[in-house]
C-alpha cells in the first residue's frame, strides 16, 4: 500500500454544541459515556492500521490535548505517532481562516514526508469506515482527490457539500450547503441528496499544489468545501465514495454517520447507542473502541433506603455509584453519583455529577462537574427551565459544565 499521512482538522468551534463547546472543543466534547467525539475519527484510523496522524487543534483545546495525550500516546519506536498540532501563525499573524488554511498553515509537514496519499479527515462525526477501502477505490480510479459520500434526506442539504456524481463515480457537481430548494437530489430520489462526509483522500503533491494555489487567492475563504472542492472537481479527478460500500470486519452492515453538531443530533446519537440493536456498535471486538479509562472501581448499584435500582436501557461507566435510583434510556459517563428515590429518563450524563435524592431528570444533558441538590426537577416544566438553563428547540435541557443547582 502507498505511504500515508493523516490529518486530523479538530479545531472546531461547534457554537451549535454550545453549552457543551464553552470550554472545549467540539471533538472533545464527551460522548457514549467513555469516549469524546474525536475519538472516532483515531478509531477509523488506528483500526485501518494507518497510524501516521496529526491532529491539528485551534479553539480551546487544552481539554483536547490532555486526552490525545492520556489515550493515544503511541510509542514511536517504529514511524508511528498521534501528534496534536496547536495553531501556530506559521504563515502570518492570523488564525486558520477555514479547514484549508488549517492544513496550508501546517504544509511543512507534508513537503517533508515521503507520503503519497495525505488523508484529511474532520473529527465531527460518530461512525465507522475501513480508510483502506477508500485508499483503494482512490488508487483504482487514479483520482486526485477522493470525497466520501452518503445518502442524506434533502431536508438536511443546507448542513452539507452536495455532490453530484457519474456512472464511473467521478465528480460532476458540487455546492456547498445549498438552500434546501436549491439543492440537487439523486436522480430517481427526489427526496435524498449526495451529501460529502467531510473527508478527503488527497495525492500529495497535487494537495501541496493546490493548497498554494488558493492561498493566493485574495477572495478565498481558504475552506475545502467552499473553494478547493469547487476548483478541483471540474477538471475531471475528483471521484466520489459510496459509503454504503464500506465493509467493516465482524459487522453486516455499516451505513451509520452522524453528524453530531447541535444538541438534537448529539442527543439522539447517544440515544441511538441505547436502542435493543444499536445502529453503531461499540461491542465489536474486531473494530476495538480505545479511548481513555481512567483508573476507577466498577459501577456499583445499591438498593436505597425506600427503593430499589431500576436500570433499563442504559450505559452506565465507570466510577458511578447508585443507589435506589430509577435510570431509563441513558448514558452516565465515569464517576456519576445519583441519590435514593430519583428518575432519569432519556438523558446523557457527561461524568463526575451528583445529583442528589428524589429529583426528575427528563431529556436533560448533564455537562461534568454538576451537583444537584434534593427535590430538584428538570424537564418537567420546561417554560420554568427556560429562564435558567439552555433549551433546545426539541425541548432538551443542557445544564453546562460547573453548574450548581438548587442549594
Ligand atoms: P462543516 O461541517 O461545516 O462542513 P467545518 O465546520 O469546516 O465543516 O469543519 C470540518 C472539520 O474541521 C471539523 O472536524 C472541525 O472540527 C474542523 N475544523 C473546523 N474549523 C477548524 C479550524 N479552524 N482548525 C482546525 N480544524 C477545524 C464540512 C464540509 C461539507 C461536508 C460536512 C460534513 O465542508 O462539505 O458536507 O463537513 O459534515
Ligand atoms: P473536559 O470537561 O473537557 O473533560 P477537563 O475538566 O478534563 O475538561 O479539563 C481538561 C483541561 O482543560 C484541564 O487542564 C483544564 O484545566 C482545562 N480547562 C477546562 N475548562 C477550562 C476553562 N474554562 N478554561 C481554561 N482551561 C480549562
Amino acid at each position: 500500500m502507498a505511504k500515508v499521512l493523516s490529518m486530523i482538522l479538530a479545531g472546531g468551534e461547534g457554537s451549535r454544541l454550545y453549552p457543551l463547546t464553552q470550554s472545549r472543543t467540539k471533538p472533545s466534547v464527551p460522548f457514549g459515556g467513555s469516549y469524546r467525539l474525536v475519538d472516532f475519527a483515531l478509531n477509523n484510523f488506528v483500526n485501518s492500521d494507518l497510524l501516521r496522524i496529526y491532529v491539528l487543534t485551534q479553539f480551546k483545546s487544552q481539554s483536547l490535548n490532555q486526552h490525545l495525550r492520556k489515550a493515544w500516546e503511541l510509542n514511536n519506536i517504529t514511524d508511528t505517532f498521534i501528534d496534536a498540532i496547536p495553531a501556530q501563525m506559521r504563515k502570518g499573524k492570523h488564525w486558520y481562516s477555514g479547514t484549508a488554511d488549517a492544513i496550508y498553515q501546517n504544509l511543512q509537514f507534508i513537503e517533508s514526508d515521503e507520503a503519497e496519499l495525505v488523508c484529511i479527515f474532520g473529527s465531527d462525526h460518530i461512525y465507522k469506515m475501513d480508510i483502506r477501502q477508500k485508499i483503494a477505490y482512490h488508487q483504482e480510479k487514479e483520482a486526485v482527490l477522493t470525497v466520501s459520500a452518503i445518502r442524506l434526506p434533502k431536508e438536511q442539504a443546507y448542513h452539507f457539500g452536495i455532490i453530484e456524481v457519474d456512472a464511473e463515480g467521478r465528480m460532476i457537481g458540487f455546492d456547498e450547503k445549498p438552500a434546501v430548494e436549491d439543492a440537487k437530489t439523486i436522480p430517481g430520489d427526489p427526496d435524498h441528496v449526495l451529501a460529502s462526509m467531510g473527508n478527503y483522500v488527497f495525492d500529495s503533491k497535487a494537495l501541496q499544489a493546490e493548497l498554494i494555489r488558493d492561498a493566493a487567492v485574495g477572495d478565498s475563504s481558504h475552506d475545502f468545501g467552499k473553494d478547493i472542492i469547487p476548483y478541483l472537481y471540474p477538471q475531471g479527478k475528483v471521484f466520489v465514495y459510496d459509503f454504503t460500500t464500506n465493509t467493516i470486519p465482524g459487522e453486516d452492515h455499516n451505513t451509520y454517520w452522524r453528524d453530531v453538531g447541535t444538541i438534537e443530533s448529539y442527543w439522539e446519537a447517544n440515544m441511538d447507542l441505547i436502542q435493543s440493536t444499536p445502529p453503531i456498535s461499540l461491542y465489536n471486538r474486531k473494530w476495538p473502541m480505545h479511548t481513555y479509562y481512567p483508573a476507577l472501581p466498577p459501577a456499583n448499584f445499591r438498593n436505597g433506603e425506600t427503593s430499589f435500582c431500576h436500570i433499563r436501557k442504559c450505559l452506565i461507566s465507570d466510577g458511578c455509584l447508585i443507589t435506589g435510583a430509577l435510570i431509563k434510556k441513558s448514558v452516565l459517563g465515569f464517576k456519576c453519583i445519583v441519590g435514593n428515590d430519583t428518575e432519569i429518563h432519556e438523558s446523557v450524563l457527561l461524568g463526575e455529577s451528583t445529583i442528589g435524592r428524589n429529583c426528575i431528570l427528563l431529556k436533560t444533558i448533564i455537562d461534568k462537574d454538576v451537583h444537584i441538590a434534593d427535590n430538584v426537577q428538570i424537564g418537567v416544566n420546561l417554560e420554568e427551565d427556560k429562564r435558567r438553563f439552555t433549551v433546545s428547540e426539541e425541548g432538551i435541557v443542557v445544564i453546562p459544565k460547573g453548574a450548581r443547582i438548587g442549594f
